[in-house]
């Protein structure tokens, strides 16, 4: 009889690096969602996540989008912060100044999602100390128990945790959602923080100085609001800002990095304003864009304030990402 056998006679060496690399190739294909590949490649091959990110982005740079949050491209300039002609005027909103934007940025087009946030639990975020700020780490400490993730992460509730994908991430404080940003530089190589409270604004109001992000016109029908949860991050693309980021008003209220003064503006901040200094006996981040819960016009305006504890854990307040450029 013939051999049949095509090919070669491996050893079993050589058989079992074959089926070794079969196995390696069928894994690197399964696993080559966005974001799925550094979870998987994690979990299988016990990488450290720097080893990861240097892996990544000499893969496939391209892949590693799927990683970071969609943005959108936002223009330096000048626009006028502050409202003084509203007829519920607030204290807060003083004094009107033209605010100058020095540098252009990235901003997320929406509210960072729970798939998202995902990696970043997933990876161990929180318990690698050095994404965490001093606060944040004496926060964590003084929690009862270890914190692992945001507040409903493993219950679900308020369309929180891995089963609500394209939810908002809630139920994060200040300093997670900080954590978050640092873990997300340094995987990336890039610097991602969350905004200041102008660099918001500038991307919701655009040099008209516009009511609302969409334009002028009160329209509930372009705002996630009066419905007792968050919604998909991506059901209100009418509402979108000039600059196209989405939810800049409505579903989830999102923090900002400036420290809140309830009794204004500072006047002589006028070119990339950072908000008054910490320790000042400030108490409050401020947060912005009113959440799902909310029903009046004035919730939603480009210009209304609000502020929260950074400690607080809300179900009703999320944030996003700016990147540097
Ligand atoms: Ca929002």
């Amino acid at each position: 009889m013939a051999n049949l056998r095509v090919g070669p006679r491996l050893t079993r060496v050589q058989q079992k690096a074959r089926d070794k690399g079969n196995r390696d190739r069928r894994l690197w294909q399964k696993t080559y969602t966005p974001g799925g590949f550094l979870l998987r490649a994690r979990e299988v091959f016990g990488k450290t996540e720097l080893q990861l990110a240097a892996l990544a982005l000499k893969v496939d740079r391209l892949r590693m989008e799927g990683l970071v949050p969609e943005l959108r491209a936002v223009s330096a300039g000048k626009f006028v912060m502050g409202k003084d002609s509203s007829p519920l005027l607030q204290p807060d909103n003083l004094p009107v100044g033209e605010i100058t934007i020095s540098r252009p940025f990235d901003i997320g087009r929406y509210e960072v999602t729970n798939r998202e946030f995902e990696v970043f639990v997933r990876l161990r975020g929180y318990e690698n100390e050095e994404y965490w700020s001093a606060e944040g780490r004496v926060w964590k400490k003084e929690q009862s128990s270890d914190i692992t993730g945001p507040k409903w992460w493993e219950t679900g509730e308020h369309n929180s945790g891995p089963n609500s994908p394209h939810y908002p991430v809630v139920g994060v404080t200040y300093y997670e959602a900080e954590a978050y940003c640092n873990w997300l530089s340094r995987v990336t190589r890039q610097k991602f923080r969350i905004p200041t409270e102008a660099e918001g604004e500038w991307a919701a109001r655009e040099i008209d100085g516009r009511e609302f992000p969409w334009g002028n016109e009160w329209d509930p029908s372009k705002v996630a609001s009066g419905t007792r949860g968050s919604q998909p991050v991506s059901f209100h693309p009418e509402g979108g800002s000039h600059f196209g980021a989405e939810d800049l008003s409505g579903n989830v209220r999102e923090w900002r990095s400036d420290w809140y003064n309830a009794k204004g503006y500072d006047p002589k901040a006028l070119v990339d304003p950072q908000g008054p200094p910490a320790g000042m006996a400030n108490l409050y981040k401020v947060v912005r864009g009113g959440s799902m819960l909310n029903t009046d016009r004035d919730s939603f305006t480009t210009y209304r304030r609000a502020c929260s504890r950074p400690q607080d854990r809300n179900y009703y307040s999320g944030f996003r990402v700016v990147r540097e450029k």
